[in-house]
């Protein structure tokens, strides 16, 4: 009895201390449904606010809230200054974590310390010494919240009850420019048409005591503040990538503790986060391996068996297969079991259910990879063909794009990781039109710009799909003299030679018209950057004339005071000539027969640009190693090695394969998780003897793949950077592919489908397909393409996937496109997938 009464007696006192928020060994706050997070993830200052930094709060599983900082503006845009965290001190004793900030660019400090109190926290601003006079008024607290899972939720300021608006309509004024304050390196994020004045919210409301979501447990949280006003915007006003903001601002000469809030996020008592079955939503192949991850609550007892259950073609169910399940374990703040019913190979429509769990259904059939890059090379891919008017059915994508060209950029330090110096290095003045640029090429992903080493990626990928797998899939119609584009329509060439084609005209312009590789075709003007809508209505399509008046137009017709062109960024890099030169040689193969006379020019151009590259990176002779240091892309290029045997695949010329002989090895000793690819290229080119010789790299990937098994539950390298890592996984699952396609001894057929599972749905957060529109149950549904601002997609998108916040949480929004990091697809990076998908269709059906 008495040991009874112990165990209850620390029942209760658990029970009691876990509804106060405490103080984690992650140095986060943390009740059961509740995380606070406060700068485990700062802002960056290459794109300024991603919307993924500062105070932000995990709401039973969603990242909800967030960019909880000292802000300059009402409503912070992207390119808005932030603070740069200058310390950050965790306090066990008194529970609290204090950050100090500072705007370089004010002069101006402020700290906020977050200390848990009860069931929320305090957040309290200080100042030492008075806001600057520029921003009194001005500069604030403010904290975010996600509009997708607050629109149409109830909200109370002060006991008045209203809603948040699904889209923006509450108020604006204007004020003039003076008072705005400096944006990123002094750029605009506006056209102010002239006016001279900025667009500012007004609030939607204002008050002391603020209960967001009164409707909705899983989102309810309560902000009151009795020293200062709080103020509710929607930050969507000025920018579709808003949030809502609560801010108070900061009043002129005063020092000390100058701001309080009481945060008190509810939690819904007990909330245990329902299982995320990982599985293939475009479903299973009968003889492959089939194992759902699923992803666990740690506070979830894990249950002994999962099911399979079959729905008949009456609509009736019949279990199917009832299995054990293994467990894996804990990894970051997730628990994982597995559930291999591999066994069951019958073709049919299956769910699976753990617990009251239950999946959508998915298929189990021979052919259901048969479809997996159709999406992407039938919409994505000509979708993003820049310089062409893009129709499908009723419907046009764009018109045609900067038809005024592209002006010499003058030096700029600029946006979007663009720079322009020390020199032009080209024979034009600065804003003086370069000719002949507005011609093929591929918008970035979704932005509109010419990234030069991504298309030079892209004219790759086609052409080593178009080699190995020759598709003659002709879903396309190309007009390159109409400068159209029709999609389902055939025209009777096969639409990859087409997208070669369409890449290489721009790129051999660049090398002819300049004389080198530019570094990107990009925006002039940051207004503009962040366009939402046709490609072609970005500039006017008239020439930039200075000595018009801004929106002033030539009585021709033809030129205009408005300087929206876009500018080459020309400063030479041998090594992106060089591999410029390499993507030439293999262009010059493809096309070959095909457009003769581009083929030829891709060739001149790559021998020049390769002599020319060696000589500049002190290099005599032109066969002769140059350095493999590039790491373009993370890396994963190779330098000189992949020129030299794309040039032999071009010339045949055997300087070239010695040349790359004698690089292979090394790369391979060094860095084998890159560079087997390229050793792997190069089989077909090669005898047995090279084959044998690469054997033992080939046993070494095999056990680099089984490793993985015990990182992660999911088997396949996860990335924990800014940018999901679906690159990283894409170059993965090919390199798997091709070994088991040379080596079939040493990599067995069951490591193909890793990859293929991660990218439909067995990931963590949630299971939906990365791919979008692709053969499966459920994709994703909104991705951060060029129609983001519409909550939709481009067919064939391959989003970057799972972003990882610090310290233990992963992520992939479906409701809410706009973060980047996790679902904008890239033109390098689709066109990777088709190489994997190409040759993961080629290994599954044979
Ligand atoms: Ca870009
Ligand atoms: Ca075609
Ligand atoms: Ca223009």
């Amino acid at each position: 009895m008495k040991h009874f009464l112990a165990s209850l007696f620390t029942l209760a006192t658990l029970t009691g201390a876990a509804q106060e928020l405490q103080l984690n060994d992650l140095e986060y706050f943390e009740r059961q449904g509740v995380n606070v997070l406060v700068f485990s993830n700062s802002f960056n200052g290459g794109f300024n606010d991603e919307k993924n930094s500062g105070i932000e709060i995990i709401h039973h599983g969603v990242r909800t809230i967030q960019g909880g900082a000292i802000r300059l503006n009402n409503t912070p845009e992207q390119w808005d200054l932030v603070p740069k965290m200058t310390s950050r001190t965790v306090d066990r004793e008194k529970k609290s974590i204090e950050v100090a900030l500072r705007y370089d660019d004010y002069d101006f400090d402020s700290r906020i310390v977050v200390t848990a109190k009860g069931k929320g926290v305090e957040i309290a601003v200080f100042l030492d010494k008075p806001v600057p006079a520029a921003l009194a008024g001005t500069a604030g607290l403010n904290i975010e919240f996600l509009p997708s899972q607050y629109w149409q939720k109830t909200y109370l300021m002060d006991g008045r009850l209203n809603r948040f608006p699904r889209y923006a309509a509450s108020q604006t004024i204007t004020r003039p420019n003076a008072e705005k304050p400096r944006q990123f390196k002094g750029f605009k994020t506006y056209d102010d048409r002239g006016t001279n004045r900025f667009v500012d919210p007004l609030p939607m409301e204002t008050g002391h005591h603020f209960v967001a979501a009164t409707d909705s447990p899983e989102r309810m949280v309560r902000i009151s503040s009795d020293d200062s006003e709080l103020q509710l915007f929607d930050g969507r006003m000025i920018a579709q990538n808003g949030w809502y903001v609560l801010r108070s601002v900061l009043t002129a000469n005063r020092t000390g503790q100058v701001i309080t809030w009481t945060v008190e996020p509810h939690a819904i008592p007990n909330w245990i986060r329902e299982p995320n079955i990982g599985f293939s939503q475009v479903g299973y192949i009968p003889d492959q391996p089939k194992v759902a991850v699923i992803e666990l609550d740690k506070n979830d007892p894990v249950k002994s068996t999962a099911t399979l259950w079959r729905i008949k073609d009456d609509g009736t169910t019949e279990k199917a297969y009832e299995g054990a399940l293994t467990t894996w374990g804990p990894y970051y703040k997730y628990n994982y079991v597995k559930f291999d019913f591999t066994s069951v190979r019958q073709p049919g429509v299956y769910y699976i259910q753990y617990g009251d769990t239950k999946t959508n259904d998915f298929i189990i059939d021979k052919s259901v990879y048969a479809k997996i890059t159709d999406a992407t090379t039938d919409v994505w891919i000509p979708i993003h063909m820049n310089h062409m008017y893009v129709n499908e059915g009723y419907r046009v994508w764009h018109g045609e794009p900067f038809k005024e060209g592209y002006l010499q950029a003058p030096l700029s330090d600029h946006f979007d990781l663009h720079s322009q110096g020390p020199t032009t290095d080209t024979k034009y003045q600065p804003l003086e039109l370069i000719p002949g640029l507005n011609v093929g090429g591929f918008f970035d992903a979704g932005d509109f710009d010419i990234e030069t080493g991504s298309n030079i990626n892209v004219v790759q990928n086609l052409i080593r799909t178009w080699e190995l797998f020759n598709p003659q899939r002709d879903e396309t119609f190309v007009n390159q003299k109409q400068r159209y584009v029709d999609l389902h329509r055939p025209d009777g060439t096969p639409d990859i030679l087409q997208f070669i084609e369409h890449g290489v005209l721009n790129l051999v312009a660049q090398a002819e018209q300049i004389g080198h590789m530019s570094q990107t075709l990009s925006n002039s003007v940051l207004d503009n950057y962040h366009h939402l809508g046709d490609a072609a209505s970005i500039t006017d399509g008239l020439h930039y004339d200075p000595s018009l008046k801004p929106y002033e137009v030539s009585a021709d017709g033809k030129r205009s005071g408005t300087p929206d062109d876009m500018w080459a960024f020309t400063t030479r890099d041998p090594r992106l000539d060089l591999r410029a030169a390499t993507m030439f040689a293999a262009a010059s193969r493809a096309l070959e027969g095909y457009n003769d006379d581009l083929a030829q020019r891709a060739l001149t151009q790559s021998k020049r640009l390769m002599k020319e590259a060696n000589e500049l990176l002190g290099r005599v002779k032109d066969d002769a190693p140059a350095n493999e240091e590039s790491s373009w892309l993370g890396g994963f290029d190779t330098g000189s090695m992949t020129t030299n045997l794309q040039l032999y695949g071009a010339t045949k010329e055997k300087s070239y394969l010695d040349a790359f002989e004698r690089q292979i090895w090394t790369a391979l000793d060094k860095r084998l998780p890159q560079n087997l690819q390229t050793a792997l290229d190069a089989i077909p080119y090669m005898d047995d003897a090279y084959k044998r010789k690469l054997r033992p790299y080939v046993e070494q990937y095999r056990q680099y793949i089984l490793g993985f098994d015990q990182m992660n539950p999911y088997g396949v390298p996860i990335g924990l950077g800014n940018w999901a890592g679906v690159n990283m996984v894409l170059n993965f699952g090919i390199t798997i592919n091709y070994a088991y396609l040379y080596y079939p001894d040493i990599i067995s057929k069951d490591e193909i489908f890793r990859v293929a599972n991660w990218l439909y749905g067995c990931h963590p957060y949630h299971n939906y397909s990365f791919v979008a529109a692709v053969g499966a149950a459920r994709p994703k549904a909104v991705f951060y393409g060029n129609n983001r601002a519409d909550f939709s997609f481009i067919p064939g998108n391959v989003a970057p996937g799972l972003l990882f916040r610090h310290p233990d949480h992963f992520e992939n929004f479906d409701d809410w496109p706009f973060l980047w990091g996790q679902n904008e697809g890239t033109i390098a990076g689709n066109t990777q997938y088709v190489i994997f998908g190409s040759s993961f269709k080629n290994l599954v059906q044979e």
